[in-house]
């Protein structure tokens, strides 16, 4: 299931967070003009709907049934914005949430089923307490996980109150593999599936091996659908990342960590290190790795967060100079991050505006997108990440080549005779002739330009270099330091 299927020349994936149905199924034309692969939607299923703190983005998490009527919008909305989007060859990852359902407490969720947490009643699936984990599975006092270092405990007991479902019974597994199948008749690509650390991999493995291959419609017949696994495994926890690799992918959190440390200059760290970037720095074998500078968590200090860590829109600079490094780089899956603003607020270590949820017309009910206007980020659509995303997609299968660095925050490298890639941390400009491997001729720096063919395309002036390659190879690349220091290249 570690296998992704994408429209020749596109790889890259994007998290429309929290995004509707609607704006979805609008932005795949963009998306397919721009060659991403596909898009990460928020779960779709039926959920709480929290008032105490008003509507939180985190309610999505809390499941209620595995009908479709969700804060994004209705089931005939989902459909029509998987058919479109794959009419346009742009795929659809769903968020999957199969390790538990709510927290404590009762109401009514989303699509107008009841739920009571507390007596673990869940009619609209329907669930009762046989399809939890109770006190022979779990053995803390109040039923929650506090020691990671067991892995029993991580499995059995739980995750922050939210009721936790028994993997081990044919009826759980038989409803979740319903439930995905449901999605992939409808067209689905793959999933993102939650807390996978909270759930055994022979639970998951059982659930996978009911799943139908992709709908034939728009896939080649006999594709599994994509798996990849939310497991954050930073080290030094029972539980392994690498346990979950022979089911699919894993989301490989120490990449985020490692290049997010890296372009702060944290401890003494320099770009320069990254020569050996990926497996030489002890993170998973790139073929096993889902990759990103950010999530929707650890962006707001939740699973793994880290402010003085973890890169976001909210240090943009830095993180285009991450985002550029890892499309560049050859390693892992990639997928981008596309947010809304909120108030952060960060008070001893903690946002406490950590909850709030996408801009709303009031109440739960999300705006539709525009991005850029100040509530929308959209990075997705910044031009250093969509044409990073194109020279990630003219370097697939070359080798990172002619590497050179200056020991210190300085450093450029080829893939092969694709692209080439110049980038520059220090505090001062640098000029600097290089090897690029690129036949001879013109060529626009794409961070700054808006196409990679001269005339290149001034976006307002932002335009600054034109790099003349040489017919042995070599260029003379003239990079700034400060906003955007870096020069882009590629055939
Ligand atoms: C909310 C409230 C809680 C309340 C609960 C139940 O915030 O106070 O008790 O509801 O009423 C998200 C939010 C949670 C939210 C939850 C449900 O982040 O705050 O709880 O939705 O609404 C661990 C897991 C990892 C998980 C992170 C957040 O291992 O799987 O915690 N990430 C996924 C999603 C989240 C989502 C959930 C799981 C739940 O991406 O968005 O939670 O569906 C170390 C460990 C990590 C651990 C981390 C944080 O780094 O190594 O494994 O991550 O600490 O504890
Ligand atoms: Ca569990």
């Amino acid at each position: 299931f570690g296998s992704y299927y994408c429209q020749p020349g596109r790889d890259v994936i994007v998290h429309l967070f929290e995004w509707k149905w609607t704006d979805i199924e609008r932005e795949c034309q963009w998306l397919a003009d721009h060659n991403y692969c596909g898009v990460q939607v928020s779960p779709p299923n039926e959920h709480r709907i929290v008032t105490d703190p008003p509507y939180p983005w985190w309610q999505r998490y809390q499941p209620v049934s595995y009908t479709m009527n969700s804060r994004s919008g209705s089931e005939t909305q989902f459909r029509n914005m998987v058919t479109t989007c794959n009419n346009l060859g742009v795929y659809i990852y769903v968020d999957g949430v199969l390790n538990h359902m709510t927290g404590g407490g009762s109401g009514t969720g989303s699509d107008g089923n009841s739920f009571d947490g507390d007596s673990l009643q869940y009619p609209g699936v329907p669930y009762g307490p046989n399809d939890f984990h109770g006190s022979d599975d779990c053995s803390t006092s109040d039923g929650e996980i506090h020691d990671y270092n067991n892995p029993t405990e991580v499995r059995n007991c739980r995750l922050s109150g939210l009721r936790d479902l028994d993997g081990s019974a044919n009826y759980v597994r038989d409803v979740e593999a319903e439930f995905a199948n449901r999605l992939i008749g409808w067209g689905v690509a793959g999933f993102r599936l939650d807390a996978c650390k909270h759930m055994w991999p022979g639970d998951l493995e059982a659930i996978l091996g009911r799943l139908n291959q992709l709908n034939t419609q728009w896939f080649p017949a006999g594709r599994n659908a994509y798996i990849y696994q939310e497991v954050i495994d930073l080290g030094g926890e029972a539980v392994k990342a690498t346990e979950y690799t022979y089911l699919g992918r894993v989301t490989e959190f120490k990449h985020g960590q490692n290049l997010g440390n890296v372009v702060r200059k944290n401890n003494g760290q320099r770009l320069a290190n990254l020569v050996n970037f990926g497996e030489g720095w002890g993170q998973l074998s790139g073929f096993d790795a889902l990759v990103f500078i950010d999530n929707h968590d650890n962006q707001r200090g939740h699973g793994a967060g880290g402010f003085g860590t973890i890169l976001t829109f909210f240090e943009a600079n830095m993180y285009k100079i991450a985002t550029a490094f890892e499309l560049a780089w050859d390693y892992g899956h990639v997928r981008l991050m596309s947010s809304y603003n909120w108030p952060r607020n960060i008070v001893n270590g903690v946002d406490t505006n950590d909850w709030v949820g996408p801009p709303t017309n009031g109440g739960g009910d999300t705006k539709d997108v525009e991005c850029f206007n100040g509530e929308w980020i959209c990075e997705h659509r910044w031009r250093e990440m969509y044409n990073m995303v194109r020279f990630h997609n003219v370097a697939i299968g070359n080798p990172v080549s002619n590497w050179w660095d200056n020991g210190f925050q300085a450093i450029a490298f080829g893939r092969g005779n694709r692209g080439f890639i110049f980038i520059n941390n220090e505090d001062f400009a640098i000029t600097q002739t290089l090897q690029t491997g690129l036949p001879g001729g013109e060529y626009c720096d794409v961070i700054s330009c808006d196409n990679n063919r001269p005339p290149c395309g001034n976006s307002g002036g932002a335009c600054r270099a034109t790099v003349i390659v040489n017919g042995d190879g070599t260029a003379t690349f003239d990079v700034p330091n400060g906003e955007n220091p870096m020069i882009a290249i590629h055939v």
